[in-house]
């Protein structure tokens, strides 16, 4: 076994990117060496690629790791004031926060987005790439953001 504790945090991004990066709590001024930690974090059986079970296992994870109060809720407190149209995207039955099903569910979709050959695995390229069009994307749409992003 690896030091997987060591590596919650890093855990955490790959499982839930796209809200650290906006909330400029996880990715600020690490660039592709923290998408490539936390991609490690998330291999679990140490092959190069992600797959399905890997991704649910990793966002398990970085969800319990974000849950302070154990509530198995995120509010916008405990993920330091993520990207507001963002979490309203998120958050589907529109209760002020987000259950394990509804990150999940998102986890899912970029998933199979990346997933371009359709292989049911992700390389660490794939999600290098995703996670900094992710920080193009954001730097682009709030200016504060390209300070925190430094692909
Ligand atoms: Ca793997
Ligand atoms: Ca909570
Ligand atoms: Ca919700």
């Amino acid at each position: 076994m690896r030091a997987r504790t060591a590596n919650r945090l890093a855990s955490a991004a790959i499982g839930l990117v796209s809200l650290m990066a906006v909330s400029g709590a996880g990715a600020a001024g690490l660039g592709e060496v923290y998408s490539r930690l936390a991609f490690e974090a998330a291999d679990g059986n140490g092959d190069q690629t992600i797959d399905e079970a890997e991704l649910v296992a990793d966002t398990a994870a970085g969800f319990v790791a974000l849950d302070d109060n154990g509530d198995r809720r995120l509010d916008r407190r405990e993920l330091q004031e993520p990207d507001a149209a963002l979490f309203a995207r998120l958050d589907r039955n529109r209760d002020g926060s987000l259950s394990f099903a509804e990150v999940l569910a998102n986890k899912l979709e970029i998933f199979e987005r990346l997933d371009v050959s359709k292989d049911g695995t992700l390389s660490v390229d794939e999600v290098v790439a995703f996670d900094r069009q992710a920080c193009t994307r954001l730097a682009t749409a709030a200016k504060p953001a390209a300070t925190r992003c430094s692909y």
